[in-house]
Protein backbone atom coordinates (compact mmCIF):
# COMPACT_ATOMS: atom_id res chain seq x y z
CA UNK A 1 0.00 0.00 0.00
CA UNK A 2 1.48 3.31 -0.88
CA UNK A 3 0.69 6.34 1.12
CA UNK A 4 0.17 9.48 -0.67
CA UNK A 5 0.16 12.34 2.13
CA UNK A 6 2.80 14.90 1.88
CA UNK A 7 3.65 17.60 -0.57
CA UNK A 8 1.93 17.40 -3.73
CA UNK A 9 1.82 20.06 -6.68
CA UNK A 10 -1.67 22.19 -6.42
CA UNK A 11 -2.77 24.87 -8.97
CA UNK A 12 -6.14 26.71 -8.29
CA UNK A 13 -8.22 26.97 -11.86
CA UNK A 14 -10.44 29.97 -11.46
CA UNK A 15 -11.26 30.22 -14.72
CA UNK A 16 -11.56 26.39 -15.08
CA UNK A 17 -8.99 26.22 -18.17
CA UNK A 18 -7.49 22.64 -17.02
CA UNK A 19 -9.65 20.77 -18.89
CA UNK A 20 -9.58 21.97 -22.20
CA UNK A 21 -5.83 22.69 -21.74
CA UNK A 22 -5.85 19.19 -21.02
CA UNK A 23 -3.51 19.66 -17.31
CA UNK A 24 -3.51 16.34 -16.93
CA UNK A 25 -1.56 15.72 -19.75
CA UNK A 26 2.08 16.47 -18.67
CA UNK A 27 3.76 17.63 -15.44
CA UNK A 28 1.25 21.15 -14.04
CA UNK A 29 3.01 23.73 -15.06
CA UNK A 30 3.41 26.77 -12.61
CA UNK A 31 2.14 25.34 -9.76
CA UNK A 32 2.49 25.79 -6.39
CA UNK A 33 2.74 23.28 -3.37
CA UNK A 34 0.31 22.15 -0.74
CA UNK A 35 0.28 19.08 2.11
CA UNK A 36 -2.50 16.57 1.53
CA UNK A 37 -4.95 14.86 4.03
CA UNK A 38 -5.57 18.72 4.84
CA UNK A 39 -7.97 21.74 3.10
CA UNK A 40 -5.80 23.96 0.75
CA UNK A 41 -7.93 27.24 2.33
CA UNK A 42 -5.63 27.82 5.13
CA UNK A 43 -2.52 26.65 4.28
CA UNK A 44 -2.40 28.65 1.26
CA UNK A 45 -3.83 32.24 2.33
CA UNK A 46 -4.37 33.91 -0.67
CA UNK A 47 -6.95 30.78 -1.91
CA UNK A 48 -9.05 30.73 1.22
CA UNK A 49 -12.23 32.14 0.12
CA UNK A 50 -11.34 30.38 -3.19
CA UNK A 51 -14.96 27.93 -4.26
CA UNK A 52 -13.88 26.87 -8.34
CA UNK A 53 -11.98 24.81 -9.39
CA UNK A 54 -8.15 22.74 -7.91
CA UNK A 55 -5.73 20.71 -9.13
CA UNK A 56 -3.47 18.02 -7.40
CA UNK A 57 -0.26 16.29 -8.96
CA UNK A 58 1.56 13.97 -7.49
CA UNK A 59 4.78 11.38 -8.82
CA UNK A 60 5.33 8.08 -6.91
CA UNK A 61 7.24 4.89 -7.20
CA UNK A 62 5.21 1.49 -8.15
CA UNK A 63 7.47 -1.84 -7.38
CA UNK A 64 7.58 -4.20 -10.58
CA UNK A 65 5.67 -6.50 -8.48
CA UNK A 66 2.13 -4.87 -8.93
CA UNK A 67 2.41 -6.05 -12.91
CA UNK A 68 -0.41 -7.81 -13.84
CA UNK A 69 -2.42 -7.34 -10.21
CA UNK A 70 -5.64 -5.18 -9.63
CA UNK A 71 -4.62 -1.42 -8.34
CA UNK A 72 -6.99 1.04 -6.70
CA UNK A 73 -6.65 4.89 -5.76
CA UNK A 74 -8.78 5.25 -2.51
CA UNK A 75 -9.44 9.25 -1.85
CA UNK A 76 -10.32 9.34 1.90
CA UNK A 77 -12.37 12.80 0.49
CA UNK A 78 -13.29 15.60 -2.16
CA UNK A 79 -14.94 18.44 -2.13
CA UNK A 80 -17.35 18.29 -4.35
CA UNK A 81 -16.40 16.35 -7.64
CA UNK A 82 -13.41 14.96 -8.38
CA UNK A 83 -12.02 13.80 -11.66
CA UNK A 84 -8.32 11.76 -11.71
CA UNK A 85 -5.92 10.92 -14.32
CA UNK A 86 -3.12 8.47 -13.89
CA UNK A 87 -0.73 8.94 -16.31
CA UNK A 88 -2.34 10.86 -18.43
CA UNK A 89 -5.03 8.40 -18.73
CA UNK A 90 -8.81 8.87 -17.15
CA UNK A 91 -9.44 7.34 -14.08
CA UNK A 92 -12.83 8.38 -13.77
CA UNK A 93 -14.32 10.50 -10.93
CA UNK A 94 -17.00 10.70 -7.81
CA UNK A 95 -19.66 13.61 -7.01
CA UNK A 96 -19.77 14.47 -3.50
CA UNK A 97 -17.71 15.58 -0.14
CA UNK A 98 -16.65 13.84 2.86
CA UNK A 99 -16.91 10.64 1.95
CA UNK A 100 -14.30 8.49 0.64
CA UNK A 101 -14.44 6.81 -2.87
CA UNK A 102 -12.22 4.59 -5.20
CA UNK A 103 -11.32 4.08 -8.48
CA UNK A 104 -9.53 1.29 -10.40
CA UNK A 105 -6.26 2.50 -11.65
CA UNK A 106 -4.55 -0.98 -12.52
CA UNK A 107 -4.75 -0.42 -16.17
CA UNK A 108 -2.69 2.68 -16.75
CA UNK A 109 -0.43 2.04 -13.64
CA UNK A 110 3.54 1.29 -14.65
CA UNK A 111 4.73 -0.85 -12.67
CA UNK A 112 8.58 -0.86 -11.81
CA UNK A 113 8.21 3.17 -12.79
CA UNK A 114 7.00 6.43 -12.11
CA UNK A 115 3.46 7.09 -12.00
CA UNK A 116 1.72 10.51 -12.19
CA UNK A 117 -1.58 10.78 -10.43
CA UNK A 118 -3.39 14.20 -11.54
CA UNK A 119 -6.57 14.96 -9.45
CA UNK A 120 -9.24 17.91 -10.72
CA UNK A 121 -11.66 18.87 -7.42
CA UNK A 122 -14.16 21.16 -8.21
CA UNK A 123 -15.63 22.91 -5.38
CA UNK A 124 -18.20 24.63 -6.67
CA UNK A 125 -22.11 24.08 -5.15
CA UNK A 126 -25.24 24.38 -6.96
CA UNK A 127 -28.80 23.74 -6.25
CA UNK A 128 -28.28 19.92 -6.91
CA UNK A 129 -25.22 19.58 -4.42
CA UNK A 130 -25.97 17.81 -0.94
CA UNK A 131 -24.86 20.77 0.52
CA UNK A 132 -26.53 23.44 -1.77
CA UNK A 133 -25.38 26.74 -2.49
CA UNK A 134 -26.63 29.48 -0.79
CA UNK A 135 -27.20 31.57 -3.65
CA UNK A 136 -29.09 29.44 -5.90
CA UNK A 137 -31.51 28.62 -3.17
CA UNK A 138 -31.80 32.17 -1.95
CA UNK A 139 -31.59 31.03 1.89
CA UNK A 140 -33.22 32.39 4.60
CA UNK A 141 -31.67 34.72 7.85
CA UNK A 142 -29.29 36.34 5.02
CA UNK A 143 -27.48 33.01 4.47
CA UNK A 144 -27.17 33.52 0.94
CA UNK A 145 -25.34 36.45 1.54
CA UNK A 146 -22.51 34.55 3.40
CA UNK A 147 -18.57 34.80 1.54
CA UNK A 148 -17.60 32.17 0.34
CA UNK A 149 -21.68 31.78 0.00
CA UNK A 150 -22.80 27.94 0.95
CA UNK A 151 -26.12 26.82 3.00
CA UNK A 152 -24.04 25.79 5.62
CA UNK A 153 -23.12 27.37 8.93
CA UNK A 154 -19.27 26.09 8.06
CA UNK A 155 -16.66 26.92 6.40
CA UNK A 156 -17.01 25.35 2.13
CA UNK A 157 -13.50 23.49 2.68
CA UNK A 158 -11.63 22.63 -0.37
CA UNK A 159 -9.66 19.64 -2.38
CA UNK A 160 -8.15 16.57 -0.97
CA UNK A 161 -8.71 16.94 2.87
CA UNK A 162 -8.01 13.54 3.58
CA UNK A 163 -5.50 11.21 2.80
CA UNK A 164 -4.74 9.37 -0.42
CA UNK A 165 -3.60 5.94 -0.99
CA UNK A 166 -2.68 3.11 -3.41
CA UNK A 167 -3.42 -0.78 -3.00
CA UNK A 168 -3.14 -3.65 -4.95
CA UNK A 169 -5.05 -7.25 -4.64
CA UNK A 170 -4.82 -10.12 -6.82
CA UNK A 171 -7.75 -10.97 -9.04
CA UNK A 172 -9.64 -12.91 -6.29
CA UNK A 173 -10.02 -10.50 -3.40
CA UNK A 174 -12.19 -9.69 -0.73
CA UNK A 175 -14.48 -6.88 -1.94
CA UNK A 176 -16.78 -6.01 1.02
CA UNK A 177 -17.24 -7.47 4.49
CA UNK A 178 -20.77 -6.54 6.77
CA UNK A 179 -20.74 -7.18 10.19
CA UNK A 180 -23.93 -7.39 12.51
CA UNK A 181 -24.05 -7.97 16.31
CA UNK A 182 -26.04 -9.29 18.75
CA UNK A 183 -25.92 -10.58 22.44
CA UNK A 184 -27.46 -13.72 23.73
CA UNK A 185 -26.97 -14.53 27.80
CA UNK A 186 -23.48 -13.91 28.03
CA UNK A 187 -22.57 -14.85 24.50
CA UNK A 188 -21.67 -12.41 21.12
CA UNK A 189 -23.44 -13.11 18.23
CA UNK A 190 -21.23 -11.65 15.40
CA UNK A 191 -23.47 -12.49 11.78
CA UNK A 192 -21.07 -12.03 8.73
CA UNK A 193 -21.48 -11.56 5.34
CA UNK A 194 -18.18 -11.45 2.67
CA UNK A 195 -18.87 -10.05 -0.75
CA UNK A 196 -16.03 -11.83 -2.95
CA UNK A 197 -14.53 -10.65 -6.71
CA UNK A 198 -13.45 -13.38 -8.43
CA UNK A 199 -14.12 -17.03 -6.69
CA UNK A 200 -12.67 -18.57 -3.15
CA UNK A 201 -13.59 -19.69 -0.05
CA UNK A 202 -14.15 -17.42 2.89
CA UNK A 203 -12.97 -18.38 6.07
CA UNK A 204 -13.25 -15.98 9.47
CA UNK A 205 -11.94 -16.17 12.90
CA UNK A 206 -12.37 -14.36 16.21
CA UNK A 207 -9.47 -15.62 18.04
CA UNK A 208 -10.95 -19.69 18.65
CA UNK A 209 -14.28 -19.38 17.04
CA UNK A 210 -14.39 -19.92 13.33
CA UNK A 211 -16.82 -20.19 10.39
CA UNK A 212 -16.76 -20.69 6.86
CA UNK A 213 -18.49 -19.69 3.94
CA UNK A 214 -19.41 -16.02 2.56
CA UNK A 215 -21.94 -15.39 5.21
CA UNK A 216 -22.77 -16.63 8.68
CA UNK A 217 -22.43 -16.87 12.65
CA UNK A 218 -19.76 -16.93 14.96
CA UNK A 219 -20.42 -17.12 18.70
CA UNK A 220 -18.15 -15.45 21.40
CA UNK A 221 -18.53 -17.11 25.03
CA UNK A 222 -18.19 -14.87 27.94
CA UNK A 223 -17.86 -11.32 25.33
CA UNK A 224 -17.03 -8.51 26.36
CA UNK A 225 -19.51 -6.05 24.95
CA UNK A 226 -18.34 -2.61 23.35
CA UNK A 227 -19.15 0.46 24.84
CA UNK A 228 -18.12 3.83 24.91
CA UNK A 229 -17.41 3.18 28.93
CA UNK A 230 -15.56 -0.11 28.00
CA UNK A 231 -14.64 -0.03 24.16
CA UNK A 232 -14.02 -3.87 24.31
CA UNK A 233 -12.97 -5.13 20.53
CA UNK A 234 -12.39 -8.52 18.85
CA UNK A 235 -10.26 -9.24 15.74
CA UNK A 236 -11.94 -10.80 12.80
CA UNK A 237 -10.12 -12.45 10.59
CA UNK A 238 -11.55 -12.61 6.92
CA UNK A 239 -9.10 -14.78 4.78
CA UNK A 240 -9.49 -15.72 1.26
CA UNK A 241 -8.58 -19.17 0.12
CA UNK A 242 -8.28 -20.70 -3.37
CA UNK A 243 -7.17 -24.46 -3.32
CA UNK A 244 -6.24 -23.82 0.36
CA UNK A 245 -3.84 -21.45 -0.15
CA UNK A 246 -4.40 -17.83 1.07
CA UNK A 247 -5.12 -14.97 -1.40
CA UNK A 248 -6.35 -12.05 0.49
CA UNK A 249 -6.82 -11.71 4.44
CA UNK A 250 -8.82 -8.56 5.69
CA UNK A 251 -8.80 -8.16 9.41
CA UNK A 252 -11.85 -5.74 10.99
CA UNK A 253 -11.72 -4.79 14.28
CA UNK A 254 -15.33 -5.05 15.81
CA UNK A 255 -17.13 -4.18 18.53
CA UNK A 256 -20.18 -6.21 20.11
CA UNK A 257 -22.89 -4.35 20.81
CA UNK A 258 -26.93 -3.63 20.41
CA UNK A 259 -28.92 -0.47 19.86
CA UNK A 260 -32.60 -0.38 20.53
CA UNK A 261 -35.51 2.07 20.42
CA UNK A 262 -38.00 0.75 22.69
CA UNK A 263 -40.74 3.29 24.16
CA UNK A 264 -39.25 6.19 25.22
CA UNK A 265 -35.97 5.18 25.50
CA UNK A 266 -32.93 4.15 23.63
CA UNK A 267 -31.27 0.73 24.95
CA UNK A 268 -27.94 -0.13 24.26
CA UNK A 269 -26.49 -3.32 25.00
CA UNK A 270 -30.11 -3.71 26.72
CA UNK A 271 -30.14 -1.09 29.16
CA UNK A 272 -31.23 2.65 28.99
CA UNK A 273 -28.48 5.36 27.78
CA UNK A 274 -28.26 8.73 28.13
CA UNK A 275 -26.18 10.34 25.45
CA UNK A 276 -24.03 13.00 26.64
CA UNK A 277 -22.67 14.68 23.95
CA UNK A 278 -21.28 17.35 22.02
CA UNK A 279 -21.67 18.25 18.08
CA UNK A 280 -18.21 18.59 16.16
CA UNK A 281 -16.69 20.05 13.50
CA UNK A 282 -13.69 19.10 12.24
CA UNK A 283 -12.01 22.10 12.04
CA UNK A 284 -8.36 23.41 13.18
CA UNK A 285 -6.12 25.95 12.14
CA UNK A 286 -4.33 25.47 9.10
CA UNK A 287 -5.26 21.88 8.32
CA UNK A 288 -9.27 22.94 8.01
CA UNK A 289 -11.24 20.15 7.84
CA UNK A 290 -8.56 17.99 7.06
CA UNK A 291 -7.29 14.77 9.22
CA UNK A 292 -4.84 15.20 12.19
CA UNK A 293 -3.99 12.59 13.95
CA UNK A 294 -2.37 14.45 17.42
CA UNK A 295 -5.49 16.90 16.79
CA UNK A 296 -7.70 14.32 17.45
CA UNK A 297 -5.68 11.98 20.30
CA UNK A 298 -5.92 15.50 21.77
CA UNK A 299 -10.06 15.91 20.91
CA UNK A 300 -10.85 12.72 22.53
CA UNK A 301 -8.80 13.05 25.41
CA UNK A 302 -10.71 16.87 26.16
CA UNK A 303 -13.77 14.60 25.65
CA UNK A 304 -13.18 12.17 27.93
CA UNK A 305 -12.27 15.12 30.40
CA UNK A 306 -15.57 17.17 29.82
CA UNK A 307 -17.49 12.98 30.64
CA UNK A 308 -18.81 13.40 27.13
CA UNK A 309 -19.64 9.70 25.90
CA UNK A 310 -21.14 10.51 22.54
CA UNK A 311 -20.35 12.94 19.54
CA UNK A 312 -22.53 14.25 16.69
CA UNK A 313 -20.51 14.47 13.94
CA UNK A 314 -22.23 17.54 12.67
CA UNK A 315 -22.79 18.33 9.17
CA UNK A 316 -20.91 15.77 7.57
CA UNK A 317 -19.56 12.12 7.86
CA UNK A 318 -16.29 12.48 10.04
CA UNK A 319 -13.32 10.63 8.59
CA UNK A 320 -12.00 7.14 9.06
CA UNK A 321 -9.56 8.24 11.41
CA UNK A 322 -12.21 9.84 13.68
CA UNK A 323 -14.66 7.12 13.65
CA UNK A 324 -10.90 4.90 14.33
CA UNK A 325 -10.54 6.88 17.60
CA UNK A 326 -14.11 6.53 18.81
CA UNK A 327 -14.10 3.25 18.20
CA UNK A 328 -10.69 2.26 20.19
CA UNK A 329 -11.56 4.95 22.57
CA UNK A 330 -14.99 4.80 22.89
CA UNK A 331 -17.36 7.41 21.71
CA UNK A 332 -20.85 7.28 20.06
CA UNK A 333 -20.86 9.00 16.87
CA UNK A 334 -24.37 10.27 15.25
CA UNK A 335 -22.90 10.30 11.65
CA UNK A 336 -24.57 12.38 9.17
CA UNK A 337 -25.12 13.23 5.42
CA UNK A 338 -23.84 16.47 4.37
CA UNK A 339 -27.84 17.29 3.31
CA UNK A 340 -28.39 20.71 5.73
CA UNK A 341 -30.85 23.69 5.39
CA UNK A 342 -32.89 22.73 2.04
CA UNK A 343 -36.46 23.52 1.30
CA UNK A 344 -35.92 26.84 3.25
CA UNK A 345 -35.07 28.78 0.24
CA UNK A 346 -37.17 31.99 -0.88
CA UNK A 347 -38.96 30.65 -4.05
CA UNK A 348 -38.43 33.11 -7.02
CA UNK A 349 -40.82 33.97 -9.87
CA UNK A 350 -42.33 31.18 -11.64
CA UNK A 351 -40.99 28.53 -9.25
CA UNK A 352 -42.54 26.31 -6.35
CA UNK A 353 -41.05 25.64 -3.49
CA UNK A 354 -40.92 22.15 -5.33
CA UNK A 355 -37.90 23.52 -7.26
CA UNK A 356 -35.46 24.23 -4.50
CA UNK A 357 -34.87 20.62 -4.40
CA UNK A 358 -34.78 19.27 -7.94
CA UNK A 359 -34.53 15.48 -8.45
CA UNK A 360 -30.86 15.25 -8.73
CA UNK A 361 -30.47 16.77 -5.56
CA UNK A 362 -32.53 13.67 -4.16
CA UNK A 363 -30.61 11.19 -6.06
CA UNK A 364 -27.34 12.89 -4.80
CA UNK A 365 -28.65 12.84 -1.06
CA UNK A 366 -29.53 9.21 -1.47
CA UNK A 367 -26.20 8.61 -2.76
CA UNK A 368 -24.25 10.26 0.28
CA UNK A 369 -26.85 7.97 2.41
CA UNK A 370 -25.92 5.26 1.19
CA UNK A 371 -22.26 5.94 0.67
CA UNK A 372 -22.01 6.89 4.13
CA UNK A 373 -23.36 3.49 5.71
CA UNK A 374 -21.25 1.54 3.20
CA UNK A 375 -18.22 2.84 4.56
CA UNK A 376 -19.20 2.94 8.05
CA UNK A 377 -21.67 0.48 8.36
CA UNK A 378 -18.84 -1.98 10.79
CA UNK A 379 -17.92 0.78 13.22
CA UNK A 380 -19.56 0.17 16.71
CA UNK A 381 -19.47 3.42 17.94
CA UNK A 382 -21.65 4.48 14.88
CA UNK A 383 -25.01 4.42 16.98
CA UNK A 384 -27.32 6.15 14.73
CA UNK A 385 -27.54 7.64 11.06
CA UNK A 386 -28.73 11.16 10.51
CA UNK A 387 -30.21 11.90 7.17
CA UNK A 388 -30.59 15.62 7.16
CA UNK A 389 -29.74 18.88 9.32
CA UNK A 390 -32.88 21.11 9.78
CA UNK A 391 -34.53 20.67 6.59
CA UNK A 392 -37.73 23.00 6.43
CA UNK A 393 -39.39 19.91 7.83
CA UNK A 394 -42.46 22.38 8.53
CA UNK A 395 -43.21 21.85 4.77
CA UNK A 396 -45.34 18.66 4.13
CA UNK A 397 -43.43 18.31 0.72
CA UNK A 398 -40.48 18.69 2.42
CA UNK A 399 -42.17 15.69 4.90
CA UNK A 400 -42.93 13.49 1.92
CA UNK A 401 -38.98 13.88 1.28
CA UNK A 402 -37.93 12.96 4.44
CA UNK A 403 -39.85 9.77 5.14
CA UNK A 404 -38.55 8.68 1.72
CA UNK A 405 -35.13 9.33 2.64
CA UNK A 406 -36.29 7.35 5.97
CA UNK A 407 -37.36 4.26 3.86
CA UNK A 408 -34.78 4.38 1.74
CA UNK A 409 -31.90 4.45 4.39
CA UNK A 410 -33.75 1.49 6.78
CA UNK A 411 -33.58 -0.57 4.00
CA UNK A 412 -29.51 -0.48 4.20
CA UNK A 413 -29.29 -0.84 8.23
CA UNK A 414 -31.09 -1.44 10.77
CA UNK A 415 -29.51 1.58 13.42
CA UNK A 416 -32.18 3.93 14.23
CA UNK A 417 -32.16 6.61 11.71
CA UNK A 418 -32.63 10.39 12.60
CA UNK A 419 -32.90 13.90 11.29
CA UNK A 420 -32.67 16.89 13.07
CA UNK A 421 -35.41 19.23 13.20
CA UNK A 422 -35.88 23.53 13.87
CA UNK A 423 -39.03 23.38 12.93
CA UNK A 424 -40.35 22.97 17.21
CA UNK A 425 -43.69 22.72 17.61
CA UNK A 426 -44.50 23.05 13.08
CA UNK A 427 -42.38 20.33 12.36
CA UNK A 428 -44.52 17.79 10.17
CA UNK A 429 -41.85 14.78 9.51
CA UNK A 430 -40.29 13.53 13.06
CA UNK A 431 -43.44 11.11 13.43
CA UNK A 432 -41.46 9.22 10.71
CA UNK A 433 -38.11 8.64 12.38
CA UNK A 434 -36.72 6.75 15.41
CA UNK A 435 -35.61 9.24 17.88
CA UNK A 436 -37.16 12.71 17.91
CA UNK A 437 -34.39 15.24 17.38
CA UNK A 438 -34.21 18.75 18.11
CA UNK A 439 -31.97 21.30 17.44
CA UNK A 440 -33.53 23.93 20.22
CA UNK A 441 -32.52 27.47 19.69
CA UNK A 442 -34.57 29.74 22.39
CA UNK A 443 -32.85 32.81 23.68
CA UNK A 444 -33.45 34.93 26.47
CA UNK A 445 -33.15 37.82 24.03
CA UNK A 446 -36.84 37.01 22.95
CA UNK A 447 -37.55 35.89 26.35
CA UNK A 448 -37.50 39.30 27.31
CA UNK A 449 -34.88 39.12 29.38
CA UNK A 450 -36.37 36.27 31.22
CA UNK A 451 -34.86 33.22 31.74
CA UNK A 452 -37.09 31.33 33.24
CA UNK A 453 -39.15 31.87 30.14
CA UNK A 454 -36.76 30.77 28.30
CA UNK A 455 -36.53 26.89 30.40
CA UNK A 456 -40.59 27.00 30.13
CA UNK A 457 -40.39 27.11 25.90
CA UNK A 458 -37.72 24.56 26.52
CA UNK A 459 -40.25 22.58 28.45
CA UNK A 460 -43.49 23.25 26.26
CA UNK A 461 -42.04 21.96 23.13
CA UNK A 462 -40.48 18.94 24.72
CA UNK A 463 -43.31 17.91 26.14
CA UNK A 464 -45.73 18.54 23.36
CA UNK A 465 -43.06 16.63 21.09
CA UNK A 466 -43.62 14.03 23.30
CA UNK A 467 -47.32 13.80 23.54
CA UNK A 468 -47.17 13.59 19.82
CA UNK A 469 -44.62 11.43 19.10
CA UNK A 470 -44.27 9.04 22.09
CA UNK A 471 -40.24 8.53 21.29
CA UNK A 472 -37.16 9.05 22.85
CA UNK A 473 -36.37 12.78 21.96
CA UNK A 474 -32.62 13.85 21.79
CA UNK A 475 -32.31 17.48 22.29
CA UNK A 476 -29.14 17.40 19.09
CA UNK A 477 -28.52 20.96 19.33
CA UNK A 478 -28.59 24.07 21.65
CA UNK A 479 -25.76 26.83 22.91
CA UNK A 480 -24.65 29.96 22.78
CA UNK A 481 -21.68 31.75 21.39
CA UNK A 482 -19.09 32.87 24.06
CA UNK A 483 -15.59 34.77 23.11
CA UNK A 484 -13.19 33.78 24.85
CA UNK A 485 -12.40 36.18 28.13
CA UNK A 486 -15.49 38.30 27.69
CA UNK A 487 -17.26 38.56 30.89
CA UNK A 488 -20.25 40.47 31.89
CA UNK A 489 -22.85 40.66 35.13
CA UNK A 490 -25.60 40.31 34.67
CA UNK A 491 -24.75 38.38 31.43
CA UNK A 492 -25.01 39.46 27.54
CA UNK A 493 -24.63 38.01 24.96
CA UNK A 494 -21.61 36.75 23.65
CA UNK A 495 -19.87 36.60 27.10
CA UNK A 496 -18.71 33.42 28.92
CA UNK A 497 -21.80 33.94 31.38
CA UNK A 498 -24.28 34.07 28.97
CA UNK A 499 -23.15 30.63 27.62
CA UNK A 500 -23.10 28.85 30.79
CA UNK A 501 -26.55 30.21 31.98
CA UNK A 502 -27.71 29.26 28.76
CA UNK A 503 -26.39 25.84 28.28
CA UNK A 504 -27.23 25.02 31.96
CA UNK A 505 -30.87 26.34 31.59
CA UNK A 506 -31.42 24.24 29.06
CA UNK A 507 -29.74 21.09 30.64
CA UNK A 508 -31.78 21.99 34.04
CA UNK A 509 -35.11 21.33 32.10
CA UNK A 510 -34.10 18.64 29.23
CA UNK A 511 -32.17 16.23 32.48
CA UNK A 512 -35.68 16.47 34.51
CA UNK A 513 -37.38 14.24 32.05
CA UNK A 514 -37.82 10.73 31.42
CA UNK A 515 -38.41 10.87 27.58
CA UNK A 516 -35.29 12.87 26.71
CA UNK A 517 -32.34 10.32 26.06
CA UNK A 518 -30.11 12.72 25.70
CA UNK A 519 -27.83 15.70 25.12
CA UNK A 520 -25.90 17.08 22.79
CA UNK A 521 -24.32 20.83 23.46
CA UNK A 522 -23.49 22.71 20.17
CA UNK A 523 -20.61 22.64 20.08
CA UNK A 524 -17.46 20.75 21.07
CA UNK A 525 -14.75 23.99 19.97
CA UNK A 526 -15.15 26.93 17.97
CA UNK A 527 -14.91 26.65 14.07
CA UNK A 528 -14.50 28.71 11.00
CA UNK A 529 -17.72 29.95 8.98
CA UNK A 530 -18.17 31.95 5.72
CA UNK A 531 -17.90 35.85 6.72
CA UNK A 532 -21.39 37.04 7.61
CA UNK A 533 -22.39 39.64 9.72
CA UNK A 534 -23.61 37.60 12.52
CA UNK A 535 -20.14 35.83 12.87
CA UNK A 536 -16.75 36.70 14.58
CA UNK A 537 -14.74 34.93 12.18
CA UNK A 538 -15.46 31.39 14.06
CA UNK A 539 -18.64 30.14 15.18
CA UNK A 540 -18.21 30.89 18.82
CA UNK A 541 -20.14 28.15 20.43
CA UNK A 542 -17.57 26.19 21.51
CA UNK A 543 -17.08 24.56 24.94
CA UNK A 544 -13.15 25.23 24.00
CA UNK A 545 -11.69 28.12 21.45
CA UNK A 546 -10.32 26.75 18.28
CA UNK A 547 -7.29 26.30 19.59
CA UNK A 548 -8.55 23.32 22.18
CA UNK A 549 -8.35 25.18 25.10
CA UNK A 550 -11.44 25.57 27.80
CA UNK A 551 -13.91 28.19 28.48
CA UNK A 552 -15.57 28.74 31.64
CA UNK A 553 -18.98 26.40 30.74
CA UNK A 554 -16.54 23.22 30.31
CA UNK A 555 -15.76 23.50 33.62
CA UNK A 556 -19.02 23.73 35.22
CA UNK A 557 -19.99 20.62 32.61
CA UNK A 558 -17.66 18.61 33.67
CA UNK A 559 -18.84 18.78 37.66
CA UNK A 560 -22.27 18.51 36.02
CA UNK A 561 -21.35 15.65 34.16
CA UNK A 562 -18.94 13.70 36.19
CA UNK A 563 -22.75 13.13 38.64
CA UNK A 564 -25.14 10.57 37.20
CA UNK A 565 -27.82 12.07 35.11
CA UNK A 566 -30.91 12.25 37.98
CA UNK A 567 -28.57 13.14 40.53
CA UNK A 568 -27.56 16.57 39.56
CA UNK A 569 -28.55 19.45 40.71
CA UNK A 570 -30.28 22.38 39.00
CA UNK A 571 -28.57 25.83 38.15
CA UNK A 572 -29.90 27.82 40.47
CA UNK A 573 -28.74 31.44 39.43
CA UNK A 574 -29.81 31.66 35.94
CA UNK A 575 -28.84 35.09 34.49
CA UNK A 576 -27.89 36.17 37.29
CA UNK A 577 -30.35 38.60 36.23
CA UNK A 578 -34.05 40.44 36.78
CA UNK A 579 -36.87 39.58 34.80
CA UNK A 580 -37.72 42.94 32.81
CA UNK A 581 -40.59 41.78 30.79
CA UNK A 582 -43.10 39.21 31.54
CA UNK A 583 -44.33 37.23 28.55
CA UNK A 584 -46.94 34.44 28.60
CA UNK A 585 -46.36 31.14 26.95
CA UNK A 586 -47.97 32.36 24.22
CA UNK A 587 -45.39 34.68 23.27
CA UNK A 588 -43.47 32.16 22.12
CA UNK A 589 -45.32 29.99 19.87
C1 LIG B 1 -28.00 25.45 13.80
C2 LIG B 1 -27.27 24.73 12.67
C3 LIG B 1 -25.76 24.74 12.85
C4 LIG B 1 -25.29 26.12 13.23
C5 LIG B 1 -25.99 26.55 14.49
C6 LIG B 1 -25.52 27.92 14.96
O1 LIG B 1 -27.72 23.39 12.57
O2 LIG B 1 -25.15 24.32 11.67
O3 LIG B 1 -23.90 26.19 13.37
O4 LIG B 1 -27.37 26.62 14.21
O5 LIG B 1 -26.13 28.90 14.57
O6 LIG B 1 -29.26 25.85 13.42
O7 LIG B 1 -24.56 28.00 15.69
Amino acid sequence: MLVQEGFWLFKADPEDRGIEEKWYAGPLESAETVAVGAAFNEQLPHHLNHLGSVWYQQQFFVPEDWAGRRAVARFGCANWNAEAWLNGQALGGHSGGYIAFELEAGGCLHPGGTNTLTVRVDMKLSRETVLQDGRSVGHWWGYGDKYPPCSGDYFPWGGLQRPVILYSTGADYIADISVTTGISGSTGLVDYRVEVAGSGEVEVHIGKAEAAGAAGQLEVVDALLWSPEEPNRYRLEVALLRDGRPVDRYDLMIGIRTVEVEGHRVLVNGKPYHFQGLGRHEDFHVVGSGVSLPLLVRDFSLLKWLGVNSIRAGHYPPSDELLEAADRLGMFIFDEVPANAFYHGRVKEGESPADLVPPAFKENHKQAVHEMVARDKNHPSVVAWSVANEPNSTLALCADYLKEIYDFTKRLDSRPVIFTSCGGLDDKAQGFFDIVCLNIYYFVDRAGGDWNAVRAMVSTLCDRMYELHRKPILATEFGADALVGEHSLPPVLLTEEFQRDHVMSYLDVLESKEFICGTMVWCFADFRVPQHFGRQIYNRKGLFTRDRQPKMLAHLLRERWARPVRERSAWTDPGSSRVYIKRSEEDWQ
